[in-house]
């Protein structure tokens, strides 16, 4: 059965080959290999894509400059308009871009409609805030002066996404980034590259039919060295980079020897704490999806939960129930809830992680294990497991991408924090009570100390609307929505005078 993926395929223009070098107009062909893009889900050779080399890198980064010149002088409603086609065509393609990402990278076809739904809110996002890029004025303490300040676009904004959210990261930065009126060059990730062809044909499509100049959003494709051109590309001013810790601090260093801006979207480590005021029905079933919804490789995956002595035993037996009604299979089949793991390697990491935690002291409450056998050929399909851990373990400190989700004990909520803080990441944490000391404690400066901070919901499924990203580890940069956008922007101060003296600030006296 294909769930209709060939189709798919062809309305999103993806070919047996792809070029995968794109000016937003052009594809252009360069001497780069081949690379190979297998589902997980069946283990099938999908299609290939052609490496991007340096001359075609180039290429690209040659277009990508003429056209910010003509692009940042383009009024930003203007450049909105060609956002909200871009919003349109992918809702005319939803069901189609959501089978593939499901198919390529593995998650729930429900949760690849969900992040192409993603991509259709931040376009939407963007569309008004391209009339919403405010900055200040401000009183000059000079008379016959004013004083205000603008945000001006960077230029080139290079964009290394992931393989887990292949898709839709791209749009957040691309979005915003485009209508604040810098030009885009997009690295994705090389565990998914089909998806981010077919979205660079659906961008395409909208920028030709308006006219917008050759390179306004380009594609480039490859491993890290291709991701290594931009961070090293001094024609490049900011780079956003989403992937793991490792990842972030080698593109950090790169460009920060130049003194160029980075936005780094890093590894997440997130802890939901469950007190004896929780409602357990809605703390049962938020653990369970931010536990293994995409297989446990979203950055917000919930990897810790934190639960009360009085409730300990009542949540982890509610809990190993509901593991035991989870079905693993094809994720474009919709009887099941979780797919495959994105490659043999991370199943690989997922089984040394449970050995290690094991060894460590972990006890398995749910075990975990490789699944073989019919529609299990790919080798990527795993058992989504519960381990009672310590917070202290190496294991429990890092984060694997992978369904393992670890079961720590508290007696006091001030413990109970200090525990969900005392990890090297801070992307996501939840508290989930029915107290408000509680949940305003959690909230407060003594509270959380991740980028995102939830009541009575889970650590995953942030809306685009919010600021998203983390402290710590994770790498500090923020995306998406509120005033991420000031991130692709330059700031501006401005004092004019429009008197006929010129007083000094300070009141300084300088006379010939
Ligand atoms: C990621 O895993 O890199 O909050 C992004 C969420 C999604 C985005 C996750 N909206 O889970």
């Amino acid at each position: 059965q294909d769930f209709g993926i060939n189709d798919a395929l062809k309305r999103l223009g993806v070919e047996k080959n792809n070029l995968g070098t794109s000016t937003g107009v052009k594809w252009v062909e360069t001497s780069g290999e081949g690379m190979a893009s297998y589902s997980p889900a069946d283990g099938k050779l999908i299609a290939s894509v052609q490496v991007t080399d340096k001359s075609s890198y180039d290429q690209v980064m040659n277009k990508a400059l003429l056209a910010f010149k003509e692009w940042r002088m383009i009024p930003a409603p203007q450049r909105g308009e060609i956002v909200r086609q871009v919003g349109n065509a992918l809702r005319e393609l939803k069901e189609d871009l959501g089978k593939l990402v499901s198919y390529e990278m593995g998650k729930s076809y429900q949760e690849g409609l969900g992040e192409v739904q993603e991509m259709i809110d931040i376009c939407d996002f963007a569309v008004g805030l391209s009339r919403q890029l405010y900055g200040l004025t401000m009183h000059s303490e000079r008379p016959s002066h004013r004083m205000y300040e603008q945000w001006h676009p960077l230029g080139v904004v290079g964009i290394i996404s992931a393989f887990n959210f292949p898709v839709a990261v791209w749009s957040w930065n691309a979005m915003i980034a485009l209508v604040c009126g810098n030009v885009c060059v997009w690295k994705p990730s090389e565990k998914a590259p089909l998806s981010a062809i077919a979205c660079q044909h659906i961008i395409s499509k909208v920028l030709k039919g308006n006219n917008v100049p050759e390179g306004v959003s380009c594609l480039i494709n490859g491993d890290y060295r291709v991701g290594e051109y931009l961070a090293k590309d001094k024609r490049v001013p900011l780079v956003s980079a989403t992937g793991s810790t490792r990842m972030g601090k080698l593109v950090a260093q790169v460009v920060g020897q130049r003194l160029g801006k980075t936005l780094l979207e890093l590894g997440g480590n997130n802890a939901m704490i469950v007190s004896q005021h929780a409602d357990l029905d809605i703390a049962i079933r938020a653990s369970l999806f931010g536990a293994v919804g995409t297989a446990g490789q979203r950055c917000t995956t919930t990897r810790r939960l934190i639960v009360h002595d009085a409730v300990y035993e009542e949540v982890k037996n509610r809990l190993r129930a509901a593991y035991q009604k989870l079905v693993v299979g094809n994720p474009l089949d919709e009887a099941n809830h979780v797919g495959p793991l994105i490659d043999k390697e991370a199943v690989k990491m997922y089984l040394k992680a449970i050995d290690k935690v094991k060894n460590e002291g972990g006890k398995e409450l749910v075990p975990g294990g490789v699944l073989d056998g019919v529609g299990f050929e790919s080798g990527c399909y795993v058992t989504p497991c519960i381990i009672e851990a310590e917070n202290h373990y190496e294991m429990v400190q890092h984060e694997t991408f992978a369904p393992i989700l670890y079961m720590i004990r508290y007696n006091e909520l001030e413990e109970a924090i200090e525990i969900q803080n005392a990890v090297p990441q801070g992307l996501s944490s939840a508290i989930m009570t029915m107290h408000i000391r509680e949940s305003e404690l959690f909230l407060s400066a003594a509270g959380s100390d991740c980028g995102i901070a939830n009541v009575n919901i889970g650590t995953s499924g942030a809306e685009i609307g919010g600021a998203f990203g983390g402290e710590k580890e994770t790498g500090g940069g923020r995306e998406s929505g509120s005033d991420s956008w000031k991130a692709y922007m330059r700031r501006q101060t401005n004092t004019i005078n429009y008197g006929d003296a010129l007083p000094l600030a300070q009141g300084i006296k300088f006379e010939i």
